[in-house]
């Protein structure tokens, strides 16, 4: 049955050559996009374009090709800007990704603000990436880590988290959306009674900016992190977003050039922001790709992306909720994108291979969230994980796909 919303993801799915293949024989049904998203036309086209017409240094020629890649660049600051609808493009930072964005807030304002016996605040369903950098930063600093819990739904215990922060709490940094549960969190709130102890928070968007409008002045966060890849664009680029004032106040991350004003062998002066902590000659293509496909997703609006994921989400859990055996990881009342699960009797390793077989693209494992595996009691599990081009019909095949898994393991 075709989706009740009104995209047109048949259109849509012309704009993606790579969903249009066969993988052993069947059509490629692709359930990975948690991992990374596929890209659309105008994205390949903007790369090959820049390669092609005007690749050359950014903010160091003043030769025609340097000035048109300056001005690509700086324009694609603009459209994330304008995305996230933060106050100021010096508020926008290009880094690899949004684990390069916690690594360097963590390096930076973690650094200068975190001494002995200060506590960082996380929750207990976090991606690797941000749980790691804090935990770095706590062993140099001998400051404290403390975990938010989460219930068996797999959403974050509120009166937990208020009774958490105290005079010591540095900072709270938590994931808009798990990737391993796909629980959405309460992040205006968490943001709201953080600011009441005067603590800045850190949202972690990799799993959130693909699937819902994110409006960070509205969240009043005071950072916020995701990757392009996640969002339709190329690898190894991602965003960090900053609290003007904050990002002033904070040290450099790298040295290097185009972050510095002056250099003496003495003394060295730093570049305004944003610049000062983009050091070296960054991931030009990647920024303009990143662009292209933040004018994608603004010609299809997030509002519609969101409701047709919110129509497959609501399918796919009524029909995998509805095959004996399996047991979803993540029922939050609050969700996007994922459809984690564990299928009794069926490592979830052998069943994504299964439906690798019957062309169904999924991941297993422990989704780079250990601790979360740990908190439900498994060492892993398989994710379906959705993006717009996604249809009814790829859940049905993935219903199909977890049958023959149920057969092969007669089950
Ligand atoms: N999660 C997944 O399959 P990078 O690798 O820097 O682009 O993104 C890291 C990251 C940070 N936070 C969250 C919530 C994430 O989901 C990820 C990446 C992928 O779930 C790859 S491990």
């Amino acid at each position: 049955m075709p989706s009740a919303t009104s995209l047109d993801v048949t259109a849509i799915r012309k704009d993606f050559p790579i969903l249009a293949q066969q993988v052993h024989g069947e059509p490629l049904i692709y359930l990975d996009n948690a991992a990374t998203s596929q890209k659309p036309k105008c994205v390949i086209e903007a790369l090959t374009r820049f390669y092609q017409m005007d690749n050359a240094n950014i903010h160091r020629g003043v030769h025609q090709l340097s000035e048109r890649s300056t001005q690509s660049y700086e324009a694609a600051r603009g459209k994330v800007q304008r995305f996230l609808n933060a106050a100021n493009s010096r508020e926008i930072i290009f880094v690899r990704g949004a684990t390069e964005g916690i690594n360097l807030v963590a390096q930076t304002y973690g650094r200068t603000h975190v001494s002995a016996g200060d506590e960082i605040v996380i929750s207990a369903m976090e991606h690797h990436s941000n749980i790691v950098p804090w935990q770095m930063l706590c062993e140099e600093k001998g400051a404290v880590l403390r975990v938010i819990p989460i219930n068996d739904r797999g959403e974050l215990e509120f009166d937990q988290f208020e009774k958490l922060l105290n005079h010591r709490t540095r900072l709270v940094a938590v994931s808009h959306v798990s990737n391993a549960l796909g629980t959405i969190n309460p992040v205006r709130e968490i943001v709201n009674t953080a600011h009441s102890w005067n603590v800045p928070v850190l949202i972690d968007g990799a799993q959130a900016v693909p699937h819902m409008k994110v409006d960070v002045r509205n969240l009043d966060c005071d950072f916020y992190v995701f990757s392009s890849h996640k969002v339709f664009g190329p690898t190894g680029i991602g965003v960090l977003y900053g609290r003007e004032q904050l990002l002033e106040d904070m040290p450099p991350y790298q040295g290097g050039g185009d972050m510095i004003s002056s250099v003496t062998f003495e003394k060295t002066t730093y570049n305004d922001l944003p610049y000062k902590f983009e050091a070296g000659t960054p991931n030009i293509a990647g920024v303009i790709g990143l662009g292209a496909a933040i004018d994608y997703l603004d010609q299809i609006g997030m509002d519609a992306v969101a409701a047709h994921e919110h129509d497959l989400l609501e399918y796919g859990t009524r029909a995998l909720e509805s095959i004996s055996g399996l047991r979803l990881i993540g029922t939050a009342r609050e969700k996007a994108g994922v459809l984690s699960f564990v299928i009794d009797g069926v490592h979830p390793h052998d069943a994504g291979t299964i439906l690798d077989r019957e062309g169904v693209a999924v991941r297993a494992g422990h989704h780079c969230a250990q601790p979360v595996m740990d908190r439900f009691g498994v060492s892993a599990t398989t994710r379906a994980s959705l993006a717009f081009y996604n249809t009814r019909e790829d859940i049905d095949a993935l219903v199909a796909g977890i049958q023959k898994v149920k057969e092969v393991f007669t089950v």
